[in-house]
Order: structure tokens, then C-alpha cells, then sequence
């Protein structure tokens, strides 16, 4: 019997009829972002292949080196959408500041903020990689967009996803309607329905993190760690898997259930806040999680309620099942009270 194979065009055409309210803007919104994607699958498929491997020898706004493949995948999204009408502004884990839309193009009402290609450091090593993007809708007036419009809490997030580019390409998105996948077909060039109404399973199975940083996490990190594997009184321990590309980490987990966690910590007290940036990774990771059922905390609360304040600002994050999540708030409540004091005036106004 033939599958019904479902798109993402026609996923996404289903749901916005379900809501009367949604508009074709936003439809088209989210087919750019498939069609960037299988642009960049293509050229990420190959890289081994092109002159496209390795580093520019530029560094993004995090001091990053920029690898090839991160510059491409950044001006191939920033192409699909500058002169669609769509958007009245972007914004770039690669690019320092708010992107404007040209003054020759249209505006719209929406802001996209992306991570071109996360777990780019993965590239020359043939590791899945990722791109998370996030959409809110304007809130300022008039008709380009400001930092106003890119500085907004999770909480208020209209759509996000990700692609994960691995054995096989995934895009995975929700738009508040629970959370769906992907897997593109190659040989069709369509993303197909794969994953309808992802949630995360009620017995988890993983963590991951990176246990090389086991000596500078704060002491309720460090005793949630050793938690999870099973010391402490932990009755089901988890199976560690951490390849150091928090799409595909956060991927498995999502699929399989557990919980990803970059803490912050202490090595250098003047930066408590570790290492992933809440508008172009947390945010959208925790969206999707908590469509799927799941959660997502800096430690001390929930990230969709944090209110940004800088485009670049990085925020710990625990993602994945809600009890995991908890228990590692437990554990930094009971150990960690040096870390909440130094990490709270980074910590800005959480907005519910
Ligand atoms: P570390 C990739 O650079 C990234 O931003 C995430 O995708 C990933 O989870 C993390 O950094 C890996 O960082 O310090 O463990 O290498």
C-alpha cells in the first residue's frame, strides 16, 4: 500500500488551516527555511569533496573561526530571506549585530534569528551538524525591524526548529502545535513526514555533556553528573552519548529521552553563564522541548521565561525530560549557592 507522503509544504499549509488567524507569510517563512536547508544539505553532503572544507580564517562575533561551510550556510539563509517581504529583521549566530532587511525589499512582520551551522568545529570530521533557527513576530512599530524585535523572550516565540545534517537530513519544527519531523528524500529533493507529534519518551535514556569539564562545574553539577550515571542513589542510571553538537545531541535525546546539559560555572567568576547562546541555540531548543513535552532551565528557572538583553548573550542550559531538568535544579538549589550569586546579575528580569 502506497504511504501517504506528506510534506513539509503541505505539513505546514494542514496546520495553518487548522488556525484561521495564521497568514501565508508565515507559511512561506517556514518553506524558506526548508528550501535553506536542502541547499545546505547539498553543499554539507559534499563538503569532502569542494574546496569547502576547513576554515576561512575569520572568526564570527563569538571569536569563533569561522570554518567555510559556516560562511556559506549564513549567506545562504541570509539570501532566502532578505527580499521575500517576509521578515523586518534577522539576526546571526555569525554576525555581530541585527541584520537588516535592504532597503530596496519589503518588510514584513516577522524576525528570524538562526544559527547557520551549529557544531561547525564537527565539520572536518564528518559529525552531524545542525541549523536552529527561531521566528517571533514584530513588536515594535513602524516598518523595519529593531533590537526591540530580536531582544524578545522565548516565551513569546511564534515557530522554531532545526536541521540536523547526519545520516540522514532532518528538519524538525513546531509552531506551537506540537513538534514534527522531517527526513529528507534526496532523490524527491521533499522533506517528508516522518516524525508527526514528536514527544519525549517518559523513560529517558541518555545525558549528555561534556564530562571534560567535570573538574570546573560547581559542586551540585558535578553531584548531578555522577546522578545520572547512577551514583547518589539514582535507582535507573542513564547511558552516556555526547558528540559536541547540541542539535544532534539534543536530537537523540528528544527521540529517545534524557537530558542535554552545558552548565555554567565557576572558572572564571566573571563569566558564569557557560558557553550557548540563549537567541540562536537555548530558546529554540527549549520551544521544541517543551512542545514535546519535555523541559528546559538555566539551572534556576525556565529559559523561555529569561528576558534577553544583549544579541549575543550565552545562558547554561539544561533541555530534555521535565524530571531531569528538575532534579538538576534540585541539585544546583542544594550545592550551588556561590554559583547562583555570581551567575543572578546576568540573570536578567524573567518576563512570564
Ligand atoms: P564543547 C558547538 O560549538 C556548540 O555550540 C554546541 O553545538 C555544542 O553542544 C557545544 O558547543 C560543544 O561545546 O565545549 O563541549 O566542545
Amino acid at each position: 500500500m502506497v504511504k501517504r507522503l506528506v510534506t513539509i509544504e503541505r505539513h505546514i499549509l494542514e496546520k495553518e488551516r487548522e488556525y484561521p488567524g495564521a497568514t501565508g507569510t508565515f507559511t512561506g517563512l517556514l518553506y524558506d527555511m526548508a528550501l535553506s536547508a536542502k541547499l545546505i544539505h547539498r553543499e554539507t553532503s559534499r563538503a569532502g569533496l569542494l574546496d569547502i572544507l576547513g576554515a576561512v580564517g575569520t572568526v564570527n562575533s563569538s571569536g569563533e573561526v569561522q570554518q567555510k561551510l559556516d560562511v556559506f550556510a549564513d549567506q545562504m539563509i541570509y539570501k532566502m530571506n532578505d527580499h521575500t517581504g517576509r521578515l523586518c529583521a534577522m539576526a546571526s549566530e555569525e554576525r555581530e549585530s541585527i541584520i537588516d532587511i535592504p532597503p530596496h525589499f519589503d518588510t514584513g512582520k516577522y524576525v528570524l534569528l538562526y544559527d547557520p551551522l551549529d557544531g561547525s568545529s564537527n565539520i572536518d570530521s564528518n559529525v552531524s551538524i545542525g541549523t536552529i533557527f527561531a521566528i517571533h513576530k514584530k513588536v515594535t512599530s513602524g516598518v523595519r525591524g529593531t533590537m526591540e524585535d530580536l531582544l524578545q523572550p522565548g516565551n513569546r516565540l511564534v515557530a522554531a526548529g532545526y536541521v540536523v545534517y547526519s545520516v540522514s537530513t532532518m528538519m524538525v519544527y513546531s509552531t506551537g502545535q506540537g513538534v514534527h519531523g522531517f527526513t529528507l528524500d534526496p532523490s524527491l529533493g521533499e522533506f517528508l513526514l516522518s516524525h508527526e507529534n514528536i514527544r519525549i519518551p517518559d523513560k529517558p535514556h541518555y545525558y549528555s555533556a561534556n564530562l571534560g569539564n567535570l573538574s570546573h562545574w560547581t559542586p551540585g553539577v558535578r553531584r548531578y553528573a555522577e546522578w545520572l550515571g547512577g551514583y547518589h542513589g539514582n535507582p535507573n542510571p542513564l547511558s552516556l552519548r555526547y558528540i559536541g553538537s547540541m542539535v544532534a545531541d539534543f536530537h537523540r535525546n528528544l527521540l529517545h529521552g534524557g537530558v542535554f546539559f552545558y552548565p555554567g560555572d565557576l572558572r572564571k567568576p566573571d563569566k558564569p553563564y557557560g558557553k550557548l547562546r540563549l537567541l540562536f541555540e537555548a530558546q529554540a531548543v527549549a520551544f521544541l522541548a517543551e512542545q514535546a513535552g519535555g523541559a528546559a532551565s538555566d539551572g534556576i528557572g525556565r529559559i523561555l521565561d529569561i528576558q534577553p538583553t544583549t544579541l549575543h548573550q550565552r545562558v547554561p542550559l539544561f533541555v530534555g525530560n521535565r524530571e531531569l531538568v528538575e532534579a538538576a535544579e534540585g541539585f544546583i538549589r542544594e550545592y550551588d549557592q556561590a554559583w547562583i550569586e555570581a551567575y543572578a546579575p546576568y540573570r536578567q528580569a524573567v518576563v512570564t
